[in-house]
């Protein structure tokens, strides 16, 4: 009987797994997984609902002890020169293979019920795609795709590392130096995981609530549904031709970590929230075929990074160009056209600076009346903005209205001093 027969239907969201992580201590809830030298990960089907109630035909990553397949595939997360090895079987019907996107790190094909080892030494530390290479585009925007996050190899519980990189640029050095540090940058400095003396947010999931203490991955992607139903229709060992694949993509719905629309923008793993002066870490990632033009309200950010390389200057803006594996291996120009995909921002989390008033009162006195106001049952406190692509249709499902597509919110929950507007606590 063909393994297609049995489709699981799926919820999604991120969820972790470090790897080569024994210098992590704490990072992971499970020690069993903080252990692991050792992953496996399996190609395997699943079907994915969308916004709308849809539901999706996809290919995914599976890690050996998930109970269910996740979608998107797991996070993986390690240690800049830590030594890796991924147990990969492919339980599809076609050959695939995993690579770390624009690196020499990949496997072979791998026959249809077929295993094999990749071993490899963790890479600087920034933020990647692993993927299928095969038959490019088709395996990766089918879902094989992932976000494998390495932090640098000095990071330790309570950190003296306050960048992520091995090693920043001198302004990017200089940047995180300055914050908490300089009138310009009132607050904390950036930490890379949640200090031991800090308790961990209870909104968000315990495998990879550390990680995101001041982080937050935005794995962006495009689904074509006629597209994905063509392919689950090919028979054991056909493939779908690529060509025809690109030329025929058109995404109806545009995800951020696997979710979109109210659903992206209330997933406390996606969404930013913290007080005036928590600066955070942004990791964006584009697994698709369609360019993105994120947009962020509030304040502007610094872009540290273009496909892990660490910027000489430190841009700050509030939109940028975010673009796909293909776009990513030609037309490099310049910064502003240059497509990418993988970028690191920073949020400094200044106080909003176009909300007019004395600077010194804090917002909760300066704006009691607004933070009060409550807007078809929606109270106005905390602060929220959007994030969202200024490419407008990945703003909508399947033909429908904003915001239903890849966008998320930033939260101001309080004031500098720790103090929560009204409706953060
Ligand atoms: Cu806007």
């Amino acid at each position: 009987m063909n393994r297609r027969d049995f489709i699981r239907y799926n919820m999604c969201g991120l969820t972790a797994l470090a790897v080569g992580s024994v210098g992590i201590p704490g990072l992971f809830a499970s020690q069993a997984e903080a252990a692991a030298r050792t992953i496996n990960l399996s190609f395997e089907e699943v079907v994915v609902e969308m916004v709308d109630t849809t539901r999706v035909y996809h290919w995914v990553f599976k890690s050996g002890g998930a109970i269910s397949h996740g979608f998107p595939s797991p996070v993986l997360v390690a240690r800049t020169g830590a030594d890796i090895t991924i147990n990969l079987t492919n339980n599809l019907d076609e050959a695939h293979a995993f690579q770390l996107a624009g690196t020499d790190i990949r496997t072979d094909s791998i026959p249809p019920g077929a295993s094999t080892v990749l071993n490899f030494v963790a890479p600087a530390a920034g933020t990647y795609l692993y993927i299928d290479p095969l038959n490019a585009p088709v395996n990766r925007v089918m879902g094989l795709y992932g976000a494998f996050i390495v932090l640098p190899p000095g990071v330790r519980e309570n950190t003296a590392v306050n960048t992520p990189y091995t090693p920043p640029t001198f302004k990017v050095q200089q940047l995180f130096n300055d914050l908490g540090n300089t009138p310009q940058f009132p607050g904390e400095p950036w930490v890379p995981l949640r200090p031991e003396d800090v308790s961990p947010n209870p909104d968000l999931p315990l495998a990879i609530e550390r990680l995101l203490f001041r982080t937050r991955i935005w794995l962006f992607s495009q689904v074509d549904p006629d597209l994905n139903l063509q392919v689950r229709g090919l028979g054991p060992g056909q493939i779908f031709d690529a060509g025809a694949f690109r030329s025929a993509f058109e995404p109806e719905y545009f995800l951020l970590n696997g979710k979109a629309g109210f659903f992206a923008a209330h997933d406390h793993v996606s969404a930013v929230e913290g007080f005036i002066g928590e600066p955070h870490l942004i990791r964006l990632l584009n697994a698709g075929l369609a360019t993105h033009s994120n947009h962020l309200h509030a304040n502007h950010y610094y872009l540290l990074a273009i496909n892990n390389v660490v910027q000489n200057s430190v841009a700050s803006i509030d939109s940028m160009t975010l673009g796909t594996v293909e776009n990513d291996a030609v037309g490099r120009g310049s910064l502003f056209f240059r497509g990418g995909s993988t970028q690191d921002w920073l949020i400094p989390f200044l106080r909003p600076p176009d909300i007019p008033g004395d600077p010194n009162t804090p917002l909760r006195d300066l704006i009691p009346e607004e933070l009060a106001t409550v807007l078809g049952n929606v109270l106005q406190s905390p602060l929220k903005y959007p994030m969202h692509d200024h490419m407008e249709q990945s703003q909508t499902a399947a033909g429908g209205n904003y915001p239903q597509g890849a966008i998320t919110d930033i939260m101001f929950l309080g004031d500098i001093d720790k103090v929560p507007f009204p409706g953060s606590v």
